[in-house]
């Protein structure tokens, strides 16, 4: 099977990875011609130094419905697109994936819905993905699929080629027993897992979810870590993701982000405090509950506009799926309204961006702001507060941080939260606006010093190390 023939690219990766996206966009320049760029995105960084110029894959779809192109080789890894028709997108991807798997899975935070056609075509796709990388995987090579777009892939491969070693990284949460086996599904999604020698979540909690739904669904001897099924061992454990901690670090400290967080505060009317909200526009995220906060608090005179002023990046997300419309124009409406009420000619309150920023842009607000909020009702990890600890090497500011984001778990400096708990939000953003130097600094030191030693190079050496020990 190994060596069967993929287009121009080698059927003989001795890595590769599976992704729902291969990590390049297709730009247009000016001229009218198309041409591949690396997408900016973490997980390519860290997965790079392991697949680049080792003969190593990456199997996933272009972003774009329709023929895939022929394999092609970018920054020495072998890119193996894999095509999706503009129905597969809508029910595979838009449908199956995220208003179905996305809810359920952080905590039916919105109603997952469940429609059989949208699970035909996950099926079908997650196929497609298997037998691609069936074909470009070598003899004996290490497979890493990731996310709940291809959890059923992890089976379907060992089927086809039961020398691969197969590991699957979730990088959502994994719920508990009582919500997971709503799903019409659930048994090939298990089934699909177990194909893995080693499945990895962000939390240990996930990967007991996943021993637990083993032991009582599927009825599998278990024990610690590990669950017997087919006459292997599958190992479920913990792998915290990570940033490029020093890149960001040094973009961080460079003078033109330096002077740009400096030009935002004064673009802002210079005002004593500035709290930041940055995400991609999704409802897991809790973008409302600050608003909520920050209104309160305004209404309650505890804090003044402009003196202290908000500002939140929704970076535009899944604007075909509805829960995600409906949920823009009501942050939209909040944002217009708390500025109705409390802004001032040239001096709103709220400064919204429903707009894709630059990375230095991002680096830059990060620098600027006194606190951070980052109040997700569910979160696998959430790297936006990752990236904000990495850029404050100057000590200053706060991050609020809800507890229900993974980052909680190794962020216990921050300022808690439980998101649904209104008064005890307000509560930590009052602390963390007027908590002293001193003590603001002492807690972002504590954070950073387990950042550094816990970046995304270590994430995926880690992942590597423990799936090449199952090998
Ligand atoms: C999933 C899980 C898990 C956002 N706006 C802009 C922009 N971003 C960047 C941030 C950050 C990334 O997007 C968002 O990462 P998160 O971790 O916060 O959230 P998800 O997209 O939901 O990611 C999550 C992650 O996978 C990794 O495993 O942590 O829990 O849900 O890097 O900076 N980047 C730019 N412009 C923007 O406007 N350049």
């Amino acid at each position: 099977m190994a060596g069967a023939d993929a287009g121009d690219v080698q059927a003989d990766s001795p890595v590769v990875v599976v992704a729902n996206r291969l990590p390049v966009d297709q730009v247009t320049d000016p001229d009218g011609t198309t041409r591949w760029q690396r997408s900016p995105g973490g997980l390519v960084t860290a997965l790079e130094p392991f697949v680049a110029g080792r003969g190593g894959a990456w199997v996933g779809w272009s972003g774009t419905a329709g023929e895939a192109p022929e394999p092609f080789e970018s920054g020495g890894i072998s890119l193996v697109p894999v095509e999706l028709s503009d129905e597969e997108v809508d029910r595979y991807y838009e449908g199956m994936s995220n208003a179905s798997l996305w809810p359920l899975y952080h905590d039916v935070v919105e109603k997952p819905e469940y429609h059989r056609t949208w699970w035909d075509a996950y099926v079908q796709v997650n196929k497609r993905f298997a037998e691609r990388t069936a074909e470009v995987a070598a003899e004996g090579a290490i497979v890493w699929v990731h996310d709940y777009q291809l959890q059923l892939v992890p089976a379907m491969l060992r089927q086809r080629r039961p020398d691969l070693t197969i590991g699957f990284f979730l990088h959502i949460p994994f719920p508990p027993y009582e919500l997971f086996t709503q799903l019409p599904w659930r048994s090939a999604i298990v089934e699909g897992l177990l194909g893995a020698d080693l499945v990895g979540f962000q939390l240990p909690s996930a990967a007991a979810n996943f021993v637990q739904l083993a032991r009582r669904l599927h009825e599998l001897p278990t024990r610690g870590a590990t669950i017997e099924y087919d006459g292997r061992v599958v190992t479920a454990r913990a792998f915290p993701i990570s940033i490029d901690v020093a890149a960001f670090d040094r973009l961080a400290n460079s003078p033109e982000v330096l002077a740009r967080a400096k030009e935002i505060r004064t673009e802002l009317g210079d005002p004593e405090k500035m709290v930041l909200g940055v995400d991609r526009l999704d409802y897991t995220k809790g973008i409302s509950v600050r608003l909520n906060a920050f209104q309160e608090l305004l209404e309650d005179g505890a804090i003044e506009a402009p003196a202290t002023v908000m500002v939140q990046v929704a970076t535009p997300s899944r604007e075909r799926v509805e829960h995600y419309v409906h949920m823009r124009e009501t942050i939209e409406q909040q944002v217009g309204h708390i500025n109705g009420v409390f802004g001032s000619i040239g001096g709103p309150a709220v400064h919204y961006f429903n707009q894709s920023m630059p990375r230095e842009e991002l680096a830059a607000l990060y620098r600027a702001a006194d606190v951070m909020l980052v109040t997700p009702y569910r979160d696998g990890m959430n790297l936006v507060a990752k990236e904000y600890v990495a850029a404050r090497s100057d000590l200053g500011g706060t991050l609020v941080l809800s507890e229900f984001a993974g980052a909680a778990a190794e962020f216990r400096q921050a300022f808690l939260v439980n998101p649904h708990d209104i008064a005890g939000v307000k509560n930590q953003l009052l602390r963390a606006l007027r908590a002293e130097p001193a003590e603001a600094a002492r807690r972002m030191r504590a954070m950073r010093r387990h950042l550094v030693k816990h970046d995304l190079d270590h994430w995926a050496s880690s992942f590597f190390d423990a799936l090449r020990a199952q090998a």
